[in-house]
């Protein structure tokens, strides 16, 4: 008997600027995931002020679900999609973030892709910002650090609701809001890069810039949620955070200290405000450390009690140790980089792999918050490979579904209050990180490759199966 709720959110997720291509058909505008273009596991993808019409933007095409969406529902929907997690792609709704009135064409593909949802009985989760902020709001106002792209969002979030409110209850506001607290949160989640050019790990580490327009994107995220709560009572409202546990490598009490310090910074920070309503106690410590002194308007704290979120929702792929010897080996993991845990494999981009830590965090925010959860993005990226017949066999991704699922299932009988659970990629796309296609995590092959070539048509992988029947099972069948 699954000890999963009867109406557990099944699905995938994806976001519009990895996999939606079509960045300039319709009137869509530039955001800055168009200005990114590809890099590797090894060499960083790089940032360009204006488009080079002969340079690869992974994004431009992406996999094409702006014409596929319809193959690519039914396939969802074949294997047993209760929810489908995807984005709004900001600027095809507001080309520049800035015209008063929404783009009807964009408005009109996301009604043909919520009512093909509906019709095959999925229902759509929706990201409202996941890292593609309008490249004009960059040049204009330095991405989020400028105060007035809060009114902006809320335009764009009063079109989409309304246009969507008998389609879409579930909504998140910010992707991995926390990005922001992190140096290469600059590019994809601020957008506080006005003029940067050069390989993303260079991007200048302006911690003042990225704190304030954090700010900024709490109180649009309140005013958002807010808005919601008072037009839309029958809207669900979440916030988005890349979670990554971190463990002290030792048990000396300053490896404990600086652990709590770095838990507190990467993953509490923002979530305290977005379900707390207010800044946590340790808050000014942060700031003096990083010598940030923050903008806040009379009135802010009020409209950060009023906009608290419904649930909460994460991504999951891996933890990290904190040491405070100079000496620790480290990771080499391209996001959140640490010291490297000799209990755990790494995948082949240096995330360790940690399913036990999934159940872990699971209880921690569950303790923290005790408002429902949601795991809304997990998987394995890796290299696959095609065989002669044309197979994929990606055991490897169904192991580690499966130690996830466990562990997911696991926290639910520690009593934690799980909603659903949307892996990440459930069809392949462009990486966020590298801008590859090379790292795959979907359920579902693209014929589409970092040269660009590929005839984009798609293919059943092993794990299409298994996820179905796990599915199927409500869980319990996870073979
Ligand atoms: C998260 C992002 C996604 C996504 C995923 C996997 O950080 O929300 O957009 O891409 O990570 O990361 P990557 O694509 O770099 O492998």
């Amino acid at each position: 008997m699954s000890v999963l709720r009867k109406d557990f959110l099944w699905g995938g997720a994806v976001a519009a600027n990895q996999f939606e291509g079509a960045w300039n058909v319709d009137g869509k505008g530039d955001s800055v995931s168009d200005h990114c273009t590809t890099g590797s596991a090894k060499t960083p993808k790089r940032i360009t002020v204006k488009i080079d019409p002969g340079t690869l933007y992974p994004s431009h095409e992406a996999i094409d679900f702006y014409h596929h969406y319809e193959e690519d529902i039914a396939l969802f929907a074949e294997m047993g999609f209760k929810v489908f997690r995807t984005s709004i792609n900001w600027t095809r709704i507001f080309p520049t973030g800035m015209e008063s009135e929404p783009n009807e064409k964009g408005l009109e593909f996301y009604d043909k892709v919520f009512d093909c949802c509906k019709a095959h009985g999925i229902e759509p989760l929706v990201t409202i910002s996941h890292y593609e902020m309008p490249y004009a709001l960059v040049e204009k106002c330095n991405g989020w650090e400028g105060r007035e792209v809060i009114d902006y969002y809320m335009n764009y979030c009063k079109a989409i609701f309304e246009r969507y409110k008998d389609k879409v209850k579930y909504w998140l506001t910010f992707n991995e809001i926390n990005c922001g607290t992190m140096a290469f949160g600059a590019i994809l989640a601020t957008g506080t890069v006005k003029g940067f050019e050069g390989y993303t790990n260079e991007v200048p580490d302006r911690p003042q810039e990225r704190y304030q327009a954090l700010h900024h994107q709490f109180v649009a995220s309140a005013l958002a949620v807010k808005y919601a709560h008072d037009n839309y009572p029958q809207f669900k409202m979440g916030n988005m955070i890349c979670f990554i546990t971190s463990y002290p490598l030792t048990c000396n009490p300053d490896d404990i200290l600086a652990n709590q310090a770095r838990m507190r910074e990467m993953n509490w920070y923002c979530s305290d405000v977005q379900v707390r309503g207010e800044y946590p106690s340790y808050a000014q410590s942060i700031w003096d450390k990083l010598g940030v002194t923050l903008k806040v308007e009379p009135g802010d704290a009020e409209i950060l009690k009023q906009g608290t979120v419904d649930f909460y929702t994460f991504s999951y792929y891996m933890s990290n140790c904190v040491s405070t010897d100079p000496n620790a080996k480290k990771t080499d993991g391209n996001i959140a980089t640490g010291a490297k845990n000799p209990y755990l494999p790494a995948s082949d981009w240096g995330w360790q792999i940690d399913p036990k830590g999934l159940r872990y965090s699971l209880n921690e925010i569950y303790d923290r918050y005790r408002i429902p959860l949601m795991v809304v993005e997990n998987g394995l990226g890796a290299y696959d490979k095609k065989e002669a017949d044309g197979s994929i066999n990606d055991d490897y991704r169904i192991d580690y579904l499966r130690q996830h699922i466990e562990q997911m299932i696991g926290a639910v009988k520690d009593g934690v209050d799980l909603m659903g659970y949307t892996p990440w990629g459930c069809i392949d796309l462009v990486s966020a990180s590298t801008g590859e296609m090379a790292k795959r995590y979907g359920f579902i092959y693209v014929e589409k490759y970092d040269d660009g070539t590929g005839d984009l048509s798609r293919k059943r992988k092993k794990s299409f199966d298994w996820y179905k029947k796990v599915i199927a099972s409500n869980g319990d069948d996870l073979a």
